[in-house]
């Protein structure tokens, strides 16, 4: 069984309602997938939901409901928020399913035995917001703790701990010697700089069942459960183990089921997070791994936060941006391209309804749209519709930017790929304006000039439909369609030049991206 490329996201915490963050981060590796996919990669991609610990107990409560109610009831809107945002998700996570929490239990009860945990007690600072311990290093320059911990409490308490110290030095070696594992290379430094200055704290993977129940009990002591990031990060392990994957399941226990299927996941291609996380993925994530027998991930592509008017996202100052009302709004491509194409993947980005708004109108109306439209709109008034004779006027320009696309692909560079496919659209335009086929058009003796203006014209919107694909799918399906042609190709070679055949009739050109003030009609 061959390997597929595996890629992940964070998964939520179900304490919520979703968010801009949370949505970017989906439709980042939603585009990666269906890249890698017409690339002719089998792909495998998982997201999902987090749902125990604090957190979610809290707010469980608050709604006067039982945790595993309170999820059952707010996965249906995280959900049909994957739908809505039209991600390619292969599975959905849940680490309240007997399947993940079945290889939780096992990688502990391995790692018990193989003597990596002690059972230890701790006084100290604790904020149940965050569910953490927190050290004289947490402490501001005035002593006191910053209020991003919420209330800070004094705990004395059993639990057990992981032995980390004795992974510091491999860890760091293994980041230095693989300089792909972190991406960008700023965050990667971000984490040599953490290893090489401090030396590793064990870590408390367990609290007591009396103070929080909600959570994974732990198999050797029915005292506990699991802390609530031991538990999450095995969710990219747990799921390719309950799929059969042999290098999770050889490696975490014999007593876990076989099933039937046997998909060949690990390692994991891609962990997409966010620049929050990075300490849980870079530092905690690969020691659990390492200690449990598995390879680590290929790589981890950390993204930045968003603002919304240069202010933090915050539900208490109402400064949020709601996916689900942006999309209702201006339709689902339309909020995939501008995250993608206004913010790179690494730096913070800052959300404004008018630069959203000047977006779509530049660059999707009049860019993408109008090429499309007015394309199409002359072969049909001029040609009845009707494709002619094959010209290659403008292939050596559009195999340069599809070459480009590819390789901003396979590098995970999404905006460099959205500004290709737009210079491409840009110099499509141009030619429009530059070989003016509606004054052909009125001079009989310049038909075949018109002829050959027009197959470069439709041929691009069909190859630009390909390289829009992945960021776009509904966009680059409604093309497919308006030039009468069947479902979008699945392989890549699609974009090459020269595949719409002379004699194909078209279908009927519309509207890609109407005035704003008609999209909701
Ligand atoms: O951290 N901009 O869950 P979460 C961009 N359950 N990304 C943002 C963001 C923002 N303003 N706010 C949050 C958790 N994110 C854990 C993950 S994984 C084993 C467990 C990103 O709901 C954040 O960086 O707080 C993270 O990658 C994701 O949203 C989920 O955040």
């Amino acid at each position: 069984m061959d390997k597929r490329f595996y890629i992940t996201t964070a998964i939520d915490y179900l304490n919520g309602q979703p968010h801009l963050g949370h949505a970017y981060e989906k439709v980042i590796a939603d585009v990666i997938a269906r890249s890698r996919r017409l690339l002719g990669e089998q792909v495998f991609f998982l997201t999902g939901l987090d749902e125990h610990g604090q957190k979610v107990q809290q707010a469980a409560l608050s709604e006067g409901k039982q945790p595993q109610q309170y999820c059952d009831d707010l996965a249906k809107s995280w959900m049909s928020l994957a739908q809505k945002l039209g991600l390619t998700n292969d599975d959905f996570v849940r680490t309240t399913e007997p399947r993940h929490k079945k290889v939780v239990q096992a990688l502990l009860t391995k790692l018990h035995r193989e003597d990596h945990f002690y059972k230890a007690q701790h006084e100290g600072y604790y904020s149940p917001k965050e569910e953490t311990f927190l050290t004289e290093k947490d402490r501001r320059p005035d002593g006191t703790f910053d209020p991003s911990w919420g209330e800070v409490i004094r705990l004395k308490e059993d639990n057990y701990y992981f032995k980390l110290k004795q992974h510091q030095t491999w860890l760091i070696d293994y980041i230095e010697s693989h300089p792909e594992f972190v991406q960008p290379t700023y965050r990667r430094n971000e984490v040599l700089g953490f290893l090489k200055n401090n030396t590793l704290e064990d870590l408390c993977i367990t609290r007591p069942a009396a103070r929080l129940n909600w959570g994974i009990p732990v198999p050797f002591d029915s005292g506990f459960v699991t802390y609530v990031w031991f538990d999450a990060l095995v969710n990219y392990a747990s799921i390719p183990a309950a799929l059969g994957d042999r290098v999770v399941v050889d490696a975490v226990g014999s007593q876990l089921p076989t099933p039937d299927s046997q998909l060949s996941l690990w390692p994991a291609d891609i962990h997409v997070i966010g620049k929050d996380i990075l300490k849980f993925h870079a530092v905690y994530w690969p020691i659990m791994l390492k200690a449990a027998g598995l390879p680590l991930p290929k790589q981890l592509l950390v993204h930045g936060f968003w603002q919304k008017d240069n202010a933090k996202i915050s539900k208490s100052t109402g400064n949020i941006i709601d996916p689900i009302a942006v999309i209702d709004e201006w339709g689902i491509d339309a909020f995939r391209f501008y995250v993608l194409r206004e913010l790179d993947i690494g730096p913070d980005g800052n959300w404004t309804d008018a630069g959203f708004a000047a977006r779509y109108q530049a660059e999707l109306a009049n860019g993408l749209g109008n090429l499309v439209n007015r394309s199409l709109s002359m072969l049909k008034r001029y040609r009845g519709g009707v494709v002619p004779a094959v010209s290659n006027e403008l292939k050596p320009v559009v195999e340069e930017f599809a070459q480009k696309v590819e390789t901003a692909w396979r590098d995970n560079e999404l905006q460099a790929a959205l500004i290709h496919i737009w210079s491409l659209i840009t110099r499509a335009n141009q030619y429009v304006d530059q070989t003016a086929p509606f004054k052909l058009a009125k001079d009989p003796a310049q038909a075949s000039r018109l002829d050959e203006v027009l197959y470069n014209l439709t041929e691009v919107c069909r190859i630009v439909a390909v390289l829009v694909s992945p960021f776009l799918p509904t966009t680059a399906a409604r093309i497919y369609e308006q030039l009468g042609l069947r479902a979008l190709p699945e392989t890549f070679s699609a974009a090459q030049w020269g595949a719409l055949p002379a004699g194909h009739t078209i279908g009927e050109p519309a509207p890609l991206f109407p005035r704003r003030d008609e999209v909701k009609k």
